[in-house]
């Protein structure tokens, strides 16, 4: 077996291309060297990774499988077949597709299935934790359907689902979004079906962010309630970049003919082998017990935040994201972003709700905690990484970022990403 896979092959690509052979080996060194909090990273298997580097990256496999537009599609259609039932069962969906390049293209295509241009959907506002694709002007989801907006309460900054409800009175959407890219709390999936139903609409979940949580039986699941999932692989659930569809067995027809041939062409056959073998990985035991400790970090590093000064939006978290607002330290989230960055802790500045700066500045920073969890972090390495985070953010003149990169290390060095064997 080993002999004729010609898969990842390190030295090969550094006699070849020796300047992007050493980007590869920088930005592993990079993802080993520091603190991971993007909460829509991972560091996905070394089995990912190989079926990602295979040759089934070479072909061309437009269609389904065993409704190919191209000959030699025995291999993949296995490969897509296998992942498609992986999926169905991992998720109890009744359809599901595995094409999708990303979520955005999930999205994306989930729309083209269901509306046509001008036609309203209801979306959660950016500002509010909601997501570019769910009705923003700067993308196709604004420009081409008619767009409307739900946010957060002012006072709890949880969803307001009198909004959701008063909108979709108001409006008629053809289709509901719940779901967004900053909402550290569950969501209430029976309210949207309930308003869903009251107006006629379709209801679409995009679970990307938290989809690894439900595959892991950490939190409750969307399928039950929703006509349509979109997600991405490469989020909590731990897979390659890319994104999927699950939907309701009425729906398959209209979804498989939006992602092929509405909106993409040849899919990533290479992508969709390595989704299938992450979903046969959260399958296993072992990912749930990683996914509730996802949940439990985030709670963990949460506490550890207040105990900084930070505040945490909605007053903490029930899932793989914090939202904190960096106002109470005398900071901007940019600010706060840059400091970290200095001393080897990788996070993001996040609009808050109601955030009086602009994006590029925020008030706000966002943590996750699915990378520290891959690593074997618990609770006890979530307090220090929140020591760690308010002493940098702390650090105006940049004196102690040595120190803090210095303690970075030590803890990095204590639960090392891509252990070496
Ligand atoms: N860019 C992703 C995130 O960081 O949440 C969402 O698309």
């Amino acid at each position: 077996m080993r002999e004729t896979f010609w898969g990842p092959d390190f030295d090969a690509l550094a006699a070849q291309d020796p300047e992007i052979a050493g980007i590869v080996l920088g930005e592993l060194q990079r993802q080993r060297g520091g603190l991971q909090l993007i909460a829509s990273e991972n560091f996905t298997s070394p089995a990912v990774l190989a079926a990602l580097g295979s040759t089934l990256s070479n072909k061309y496999a437009e269609g389904y499988p065993g409704r190919r537009y191209y000959g030699g599609c025995a291999e993949v259609d296995r490969a897509e077949e296998i992942g498609i039932a992986r999926a169905k069962e991992l998720f109890g969906a009744e359809h599901a597709n595995l094409q999708p390049h990303s979520g955005a293209s999930a999205n994306f295509a989930a729309y083209g299935a269901f509306l046509q241009p001008g036609d309203t959907l209801l979306g959660m506002a950016l500002p509010h934790g909601g997501h570019l694709t769910h009705g923003t002007r700067v993308s196709f989801s604004g420009r081409w359907y008619n767009a409307v907006a739900y946010g957060v309460h002012p006072q709890t900054e949880h969803i307001d689902y009198d909004q959701v409800r008063d909108l979709a009175r108001r409006h008629r959407p053809k289709l509901i979004v719940a779901g967004g890219s900053a909402v550290p709390r569950l969501i209430d999936f029976a309210v949207f079906r309930e308003i869903a139903d009251e107006i006629g609409a379709l209801l679409m979940v995009d679970a990307a962010h938290f989809i690894g949580l439900v595959a892991g039986q950490a939190i409750p699941s969307p399928v039950p309630y929703a006509d349509v999932v979109t997600m991405t692989t490469h989020k909590v659930l731990r897979g390659p970049r890319g994104g999927a569809i699950l939907c309701r067995a009425e729906h398959a027809k209209a979804i498989d003919k939006a992602v092929f041939p509405f909106t993409q062409g040849g899919p990533m056959m290479h992508a969709i082998a390595a989704k299938a073998v992450n979903l046969l990985e959260c399958s296993r035991p072992a990912y749930q017990a990683y996914a509730r400790q996802v949940v439990l970090n985030a709670q963990a590093l949460t506490e550890g935040l207040v105990a900084e000064g930070f505040r945490p939006v909605t007053g903490g978290t029930d899932t793989h994201l914090a939202l904190l607002d960096t106002r109470p330290v005398g900071v901007t989230g940019v600010e706060a972003e840059a400091r970290c960055d200095a001393a080897g802790i990788v996070l993001n500045k996040n609009a808050i709700p109601f955030d009086p700066q602009p994006p590029s500045v925020a008030s706000g920073i966002r943590v996750g905690t699915p990378s520290l969890t891959t690593q074997g972090m618990s609770e006890p390495e979530m307090k220090d990484v929140a020591s760690l985070i308010g002493a940098a953010v702390r650090d105006e003149d940049g004196s102690a970022a040595g120190e803090v990169r210095a303690a970075v290390a030590e803890l990095v060095g204590r639960h090392p990403a891509y252990p070496r064997p």
